[in-house]
């Protein structure tokens, strides 16, 4: 998979040009001052201009942007990949949906990662891997809660690579990496309780029966490692700075099946997982199985030495763990508070020295609503609180001391919103590498912010300078059904593929496919019937032609058109798309892409390249030539 001089960290690599450039541009700019200036001038006015850019929103054309942003794209199932601060969309990365343009979801390729009956997604909750607290740009993991599965993102080259469905469990919701030593597993809730055993024959009206948990994925097999069963359902998670423990926010404690039952009680809890302590009772065989899968699954529910349970005002929402690894924030929701988790304190907890609750050092009320925080490095946290429609601006230490007895205010900044946040999330926040320079802030409503488009209006991603001592909005960016959750990471961490490498795993089954059929992908134009209604054409594709201008099948044969695009010219990206036969797929330089259909129609079917690559690339097409 690694092919050195094909990777390149594009940024960096381009910006040695551009920095040539700008160089020169400036040059002129100084020559044409009136005044002569002293050196010492010239610096301060260079040192002034720096700072200035540093916090500027604006992005000039050709110019790039600092971070990427990774954006969950909600129900439309996809991830979006943002350029920060300019926050233009850069690339949408199909991952539980169809994608016509690329042809996700129909190319064999993506059939073999896209192995599901469905095409639908819920996507909240996109994390990147990390190694020793710091994004490593690897992998960018997101849940599906519509149908309960995990999908990973190679970030070398910005596709889906796998997908897992989760047995046992409902909707996955929650989902974080374990930071330290480095991203081993991906943690994520099961957020909708069912019957253990959920096979229809009993217990589907006895709710006592019903489960919700927490699942460990292997992040390289991508398979669950264990499951861990816990009292309550699940809602968010995140993990520490240390290796060893994760926490869940639970709702329902009172495994209410309407919203009455629900709200009942007056205090849920935050779930704490020892990672040790699961991942030794898997080891001694501490587990069972269910539903005829094999997967571990431990009990952690109250009692048991593997969990504690830390009682929190009912209804807790998201859960974030600060930078600099002292604390777990547990978000109100239903109460105006958030409930601040002593890291430290849980080793106490997990030795029975000291009693769960012990551990929430600090309950600062913040306002009405307040459902995720995220923190600038400074020791600054930022919550949204839903209710009100702002954010709040707070200090973390003297939130603690207020709690204490001190006469101190933790509250720096209140400012509105547009409308309702949902999550918000800092530049690298949830690293070590926190550097509190923007702050995106996910709107669920727009209302009045944009041109009306009908009945169904745009959220509203709200982007913040808080590089200074206030909030400052500086932008509003509409956007699709539903980023819940984005992450930024600077640019510096991610290096993608120029081109695609001809060993990519991504396409290797096809690839064997065509040693065994004796075909050389990079030279052969070749039309195989093999047996009697199935025929492999094929061809090589560079701008502006075709390796096969035409190839003749039978009507009704399933025919595979398997195409191997010969550029090595970066961003010259073919298409194949047989007319009238819902037939579209993308072939980037040196990638191989291939996909079956049946030969449906008599007669002449042309077929043509939908990505443009050429200016002859409307000539870029050849005949099917189906016998009747
Ligand atoms: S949850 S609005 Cu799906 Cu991230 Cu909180
Ligand atoms: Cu090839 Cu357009």
């Amino acid at each position: 998979m690694s092919n050195d001089d094909k990777s390149a960290n594009n940024v960096e690599l381009e910006n040695e040009g551009r920095r040539k450039f700008f160089g020169k541009t400036a040059l002129i700019g100084a020559g044409a001052v009136a005044a002569p200036m002293t050196a010492a001038m010239f610096t301060s006015m260079a040192q002034a201009q720096a700072v200035e850019a540093a916090n500027s929103p604006h992005v000039a054309p050709g110019e790039l942007d600092e971070y990427y942003g990774f954006w969950s794209g909600g129900h439309s199932g996809e991830v979006r990949i943002m350029g920060v601060p300019s926050m233009r969309e850069l690339m949408r990365i199909p991952v539980f949906n169809l994608d016509n343009a690329t042809g996700y979801g129909l190319t064999n390729e993506s059939k073999e990662v896209l192995n599901s009956e469905y095409v639908t997604g819920d996507c909240h909750h996109p994390h990147m891997s990390m190694t020793d607290g710091k994004y490593n740009g690897k992998y960018v993991f997101i849940n599906d809660k519509a149908n309960t599965r995990v999908a990973r993102i190679r970030c070398d080259v910005m596709k889906t690579d796998k997908i897992l469905h989760i047995p046992n469990v409902q909707a996955i919701h929650g989902l974080r990496v374990q930071k330290v030593p480095y991203t081993k597993y991906v943690i994520c809730n099961g957020e909708f309780e069912v019957p253990v055993v959920n096979d229809g024959k009993s217990g589907m009206e006895d709710v006592s029966t019903y489960r919700s948990m927490f699942n460990v994925i292997d992040a390289e097999t991508m398979e669950v490692a264990f499951q861990v069963m816990v009292d309550g359902n699940l809602d968010n998670t995140d993990a520490d700075f240390d290796g060893k423990y994760f926490a869940s926010t639970s709702y329902n404690s009172e495994m209410g099946m309407n919203l009455g039952e629900m709200i009942s009680s007056e205090r849920d809890h935050v779930v704490v997982f020892s990672l040790a302590r699961c991942e030794a009772a898997v080891k001694a065989g501490k587990f069972k199985t269910y539903n005829g899968n094999n997967v571990p699954v431990l009990d952690g529910r109250k009692g048991s030495e593997l969990t504690r349970y830390i009682p929190v005002p009912k209804s807790p929402h998201g859960i974030n763990a600060s930078p600099d690894g002292k604390y777990f924030v547990a978000n109100g929701k239903l109460s105006p508070t958030v409930s601040i988790i002593s890291i430290a304190k849980l080793d106490d907890i997990f030795a029975n020295k000291i009693e769960p609750r012990d551990a929430v050092i600090a309950e600062p009320e913040l306002g009405l609503g307040p459902l995720h925080t995220a923190f600038d490095g400074r020791g600054n946290a930022y919550t949204t609180l839903f209710l009100d429609s702002q954010v709040a601006k707070w200090n973390v230490e003297d939130a603690i001391k207020a709690h204490n007895g001190e006469k101190i205010n933790y509250l720096r900044q209140k400012v509105d919103v547009h409308y309702q946040p949902g999550h918000n999330h800092t530049s690298q926040g949830e690293s070590r590498d926190a550097d509190g320079k923007w702050l995106v802030v996910l709107c669920k409503f727009s209302k009045d912010r944009f041109l009306p488009t009908g009945p169904l209006k745009p959220e509203n991603d709200q982007l913040f300078d808080i590089s200074g001592d206030e909030m400052k909005l500086v932008h509003d960016g509409p956007t699709f059904a539903e980023p819940h959750d984005c992450i930024m990471v600077h640019r510096s961490k991610i290096k993608t593929k120029r081109v695609w490498d001809r060993n990519d795993p991504m396409f290797a089954t096809t690839v064997a496919t065509a040693k065994a059929d004796g075909v050389n992908l990079m030279t052969d134009n070749k039309v195989i019937r093999k047996g009697k209604n199935k025929v492999t054409v094929y061809m090589t594709s560079i701008a502006p032609t075709y390796g096969l201008s035409e190839f003749k099948v039978k009507l009704g044969d399933e025919v595979t058109v398997v195409i191997t695009n010969l550029d090595q010219v970066e961003d010259v990206t073919h298409g194949f798309c047989m007319t009238n036969h819902g037939v579209q797929m993308e072939i980037s330089a040196q990638q191989t892409s291939s996909i079956t259909f049946k030969a449906n129609r008599p007669g002449v079917q042309w077929y043509y390249c939908n990505w443009f690559c050429h200016a002859l690339h409307m000539e870029m097409r050849g005949r099917m030539l189906v016998e009747a």
